[in-house]
């Protein structure tokens, strides 16, 4: 999967996945090559960030419950509700190391990338070959992420998102600040919404809202704040699947609904992307504790 040295600060491993561990004195943290997936991040002095779910399944092809999953180029079941895998292809597929750094405060600055012509033509028959995704991570006490795609001679149509799941102390105490007077519209009910103060959880949630603004968790258990910023991003999908989804869930314990959240920056539906030939999309999010 690679033959690039890496650095002081950086491990290559093989098992459960492989894929690279970060221990520097900023940060630990787990990126799988499988799906480009960052698996765990931890600043120092701090719980985990991201949340991973014990039952996760960690093996080749398959997508990994919690961390950053990226979605690419559908989202979901894709606008028409007939694709699969659930997604799309990027959390699925086998990304190559291509480079992997340690700035001297203890930084990982770490790009995987994925070639079109290398995916299993069949999994999404509509794209062109030639198009290339990269994903450049940034991981400190701050966890930069972006995911860039790159479109070859033909024009790409797709929809993005990095589906990042957020390690809270109680669900119950959690809120989410920056969606106030947001329009969204519940997948779950199928019907459109604003968005009024803050996101609060006492059931099943599962919204897209419109909006480009940045987002704080605030979890009142740990007593932590945590801000996102976005770029190339006018959507944030706030996910928690509650009691029943997580039990019906394999790869999700019966109690694990309570102690993580998805605030995911994402262009979907009617903000599906466009790039022109030879042209690139940019998504993002900054992640950081306050
Ligand atoms: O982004 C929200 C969502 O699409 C939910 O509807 C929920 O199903 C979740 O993602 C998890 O999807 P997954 O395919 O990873 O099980």
């Amino acid at each position: 999967m690679t033959d690039i040295e890496v650095p002081q600060g950086i491990t290559l491993i093989d098992t459960p996945l492989a894929g690279i561990k970060v221990d520097t004195p900023a940060a630990t943290g787990v990126i799988y090559f499988n799906g480009a997936h960052i698996a765990a991040w931890t600043p120092a002095g701090q719980h985990p960030v991201l949340w991973l779910s014990d039952a996760a399944i960690l093996e080749p092809g398959k997508a990994i419950r919690g961390g950053i999953p990226l979605l690419w180029p559908w989202f979901g079941a894709g606008a028409d509700g007939k694709h699969a895998p659930a997604h799309g292809i990027a959390r699925i597929s086998a990304w190559n190391l291509l480079q992997a750094k340690v700035s001297p405060v203890g930084t990982a600055s770490i790009i995987l990338g994925l070639d079109g012509g290398a995916v299993d033509a069949g999994l999404a028959p509509e794209l062109p070959r030639d198009y290339r995704l990269e994903l450049h991570i940034s991981m400190g006490r701050t966890l930069i992420v972006q995911l860039v795609v790159m479109a070859g001679e033909d024009a790409l149509v797709f929809e993005d998102g990095l589906h990042s799941y957020f390690a809270v102390g109680d669900i119950g105490k959690t809120r989410i600040e920056g969606l106030d007077g947001a329009a969204f519209s519940n997948r779950l009910t199928d019907s459109c919404a604003t968005q009024q103060g803050d996101v609060t959880f006492d059931a099943e949630t599962d919204q897209i809202f419109e909006s480009q603004a940045s987002l704080r968790i605030v979890d009142e258990e740990w007593n932590r704040t945590l801000l996102i910023e976005k770029v190339g991003s006018v959507q944030s999908v706030i996910w928690n699947p509650w009691i029943a989804k997580a039990a019906a869930t394999a790869d999700l314990g019966d109690d694990d609904w309570q102690h993580f959240v998805c605030a995911e920056a994402v262009n979907v539906r009617e903000q599906s992307i466009a790039v022109a030939p030879g042209g690139r999309h940019l998504i993002s999010q900054t992640i950081s504790v306050l």
